[in-house]
């Protein structure tokens, strides 16, 4: 998916929210326990129910490797599933891979040729050589971690002497196709956003961590957006888990709904 389209979807739906589908089996409705694939169940009713209020979804591999090869086939499933019937989304396989070129070149045609998603998640700390493989594939996007939401992101990336952060934003803008370039930005990082879009005014930025990491979407918008949004806010637990019952997908619907509202709002107030 190109970016102009993307940025003509956030228009056209006024959101640019991203539901994150990171099934967890300790929380899944009981009811769906008895499915075939209580995984891919719970996803399908995810992705219906919010659909309209979203515009990318982001499952974190995390999730499904976890369950073995029953997890491959629901990622597999739930990537299908996306592609024929919401062609129209952006996908995300949050796997923050990254390795020397020559591995680095089989994670880059597992997400993008065999499972096809749009763009992965990539950690940039092993250099160009190691994220230069995805870059190759043209149409698809990578995300590359710049500043992390958790509490954890001070070890390195913050570390006061020589930023950690700024370097990779700074180095990785140069590499070739930095156009199909996007970075991940916490919600919790906020202090340091309006730097970061000093150093990259047309990024589009993947923010993860409002909803149950309680970073402000307000602030996300109000400092980080630029003329053409480039901004993707996840949410994954405050929209997938709001309620544990038969009602889990019209709960959902509701606070993606609401998210959505929040968003139209904000694209008024800080969009041009
Ligand atoms: O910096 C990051 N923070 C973060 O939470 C980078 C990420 N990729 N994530 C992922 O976003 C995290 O692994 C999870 O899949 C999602 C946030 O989930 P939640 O806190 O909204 O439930």
């Amino acid at each position: 998916m190109t970016l102009a389209f993307l940025t003509e979807q956030i228009l056209a739906k006024k959101t640019f929210l991203c539901v994150g589908l990171d099934p967890d089996l300790d929380k899944l409705p009981k009811h769906l326990l008895t499915e075939s694939d209580p995984v891919f169940a719970f996803n399908k009713a995810i992705i219906d129910a919010t659909a309209p209020y979203s515009v990318a979804y982001k499952p974190n591999l995390a999730f499904y490797e976890v369950l073995g090869t029953k997890g491959w086939t629901s990622l597999e499933k739930t990537i299908d599933y996306l592609n024929t019937h919401y062609p129209n989304h952006f996908t995300i396989a949050d796997a923050k891979r990254g390795d020397i070129g020559n591995t680095s070149r089989m994670y880059a045609k597992t997400f993008f040729e065999l499972l096809n998603f749009d763009s992965v998640t990539v950690a940039p700390y092993m250099g160009k050589d190691s994220v230069e493989p995805f870059l190759e594939f043209e149409g698809k996007h990578t995300i590359l971690l710049a500043l992390t939401s958790n509490e954890g992101a001070s070890d390195f990336q913050l570390n006061k002497k020589d930023r950690l952060f700024e370097k990779v934003i700074e180095t990785s803008r140069k590499w070739k196709n930095a156009e199909n370039l996007m970075y991940v930005v916490g919600a919790t990082q906020t202090n340091h956003l309006k730097k970061i879009r000093e150093l990259i005014p047309e990024s589009f930025l993947l923010i993860p961590g409002v909803g149950a990491q309680g970073g402000s979407l307000e602030e996300v918008c109000r400092i980080g957006m630029n003329k053409n949004i480039g901004l993707l806010v996840n949410s994954s637990r405050g929209i997938i888990y709001q309620s544990g019952g038969s009602d889990f997908a019209d709960k959902a619907m509701e606070e993606a709904q609401k998210i959505q509202g929040e968003m139209a709002k904000y694209l008024e107030e800080y969009c041009h």
